[in-house]
């Protein structure tokens, strides 16, 4: 039986999720959407037969033909709608950020505890990227042996003109912090922020580019260059260097041309693209796991300790100074999650 989706949100990744739901995946149908720009809803769905527009968030949490819950809207929605899907006690993919402060993913966190099953999950899409996957499978199989470093980068090619200098970290370094936790299977411990000679492509109000520098537990350093204004293209990369051995990220598979007496290859522009694959497992097996009632993606945990992180690298950000970073114990609820 097709799980009954309800839709909060039909910006770009709303629109992109709704798409893939109903073209590239089986096993669940959207029945309602909304957004506060009723339009955009509309327009959302325009080509898809027997779905509702509702008033609101909370009317599609509530709706009783509607199973489980996508929340796409802006960040600072999040929190309200989570505490009400889990309120409700439907299971609920939230795109990142979970929370827009540690405070509220923590006010999350308490929430599902106290509900004493897993319902919540986060759009931290690149633990089901096919080449970080890879990565793990060479980190988690000890070919490189142990992990002493990783470098990596964000790059986008511009960001509009409301991208801030802490939006570096909350909205696009998010992910590296989920992903590198993920991979490395440890927490972080400290963050700074080095902050290089400006790009003129930048705003004046946004520093661009930056360097974060995080340490972890286990005493492994990562480096992420973060450039939202880079001009060339949407480039992720990252390299994983071990005591015998290095790993590096695949790039994505694009014809290699000769041409003009020139070797190119087309470098992606957007992260529609360039995670689009991901998206689609992502969200496959998120409807797979509501169906089993098991969940195995980003937990809310993951989505507080990303927040917790996150607010340490924005105080380096402010400071200049090196942030000590400090995790609680994690509740029972997730320790037989996957990591
Ligand atoms: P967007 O601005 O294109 O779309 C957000 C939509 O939410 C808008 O249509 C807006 O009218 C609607 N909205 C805002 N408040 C609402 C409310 N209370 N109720 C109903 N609708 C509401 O933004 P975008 O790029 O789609 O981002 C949405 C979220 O997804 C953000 O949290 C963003 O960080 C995240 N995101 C995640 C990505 C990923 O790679 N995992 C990629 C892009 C965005
Ligand atoms: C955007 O919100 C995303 O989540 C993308 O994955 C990220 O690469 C981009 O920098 C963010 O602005």
């Amino acid at each position: 039986m097709a799980l009954k989706l309800g839709v909060i949100g039909t910006g770009a990744i709303g629109q992109d999720h709704i798409r893939r739901i109903s073209q590239n995946l089986s096993g669940a149908r959207i029945v309602a959407v909304t957004d506060i720009d009723e339009g955009r809803a509309k327009a959302a769905v325009k080509n898809l037969e027997g779905v509702r527009i509702e008033k609101n968030g909370q009317d599609v949490i509530r709706a009783a033909d509607v199973d489980a819950v996508i929340v796409t809207s802006w960040g600072p929605t999040h929190e309200e709608y989570v505490l009400a899907s889990i309120a409700a006690g439907k299971p609920v993919f939230c795109e990142k950020p979970l929370a827009t402060t540690a405070e509220g993913c923590m006010n999350i966190v308490k929430a599902e505890v106290a509900h004493g099953k897993q319902l919540v999950q986060v759009g931290f899409m690149r633990r089901y990227d096919k080449g970080y996957r890879a990565l793990k499978d060479v980190i988690v199989n000890g070919k490189i042996g142990e992990i002493l470093m990783a470098h990596c980068a964000h790059r986008n090619p511009s960001v509009p003109s409301s991208y801030t200098t802490d939006m570096a970290i909350t909205d696009t370094v998010i992910h590296e912090i989920d992903v590198l936790r993920w991979l490395i299977n440890d927490d972080f411990i400290s963050a700074q922020i080095l902050m290089p000679k400006k790009t003129r492509h930048a705003e004046n109000h946004l520093q661009d580019p930056q360097i974060v520098l995080l340490q972890t537990a286990g005493g492994v350093r990562i480096d992420v260059e973060v450039f939202v204004n880079c001009q060339y293209g949407y480039d992720i990369q990252c390299e994983v260097v071990g005591e015998t051995g290095t790993a590096r990220l695949p790039e994505p598979s694009n014809v290699l041309m000769r041409s003009g007496a020139q070797r190119s290859v087309e470098i992606l522009t957007d992260w529609k693209k360039r995670f689009s694959d991901s998206y689609d497992t992502e969200l496959k097996e998120w409807i797979d796991s509501v169906k089993k009632g098991q969940f195995h993606g980003p937990s809310a945990w993951d989505g507080y300790v990303a927040a917790v992180t996150a607010d340490a690298c924005v105080k380096a950000q402010q400071t200049g100074q090196i942030v000590p970073i400090s995790i609680p114990k994690r509740p029972a609820l997730y320790n037989l999650q996957e990591r």
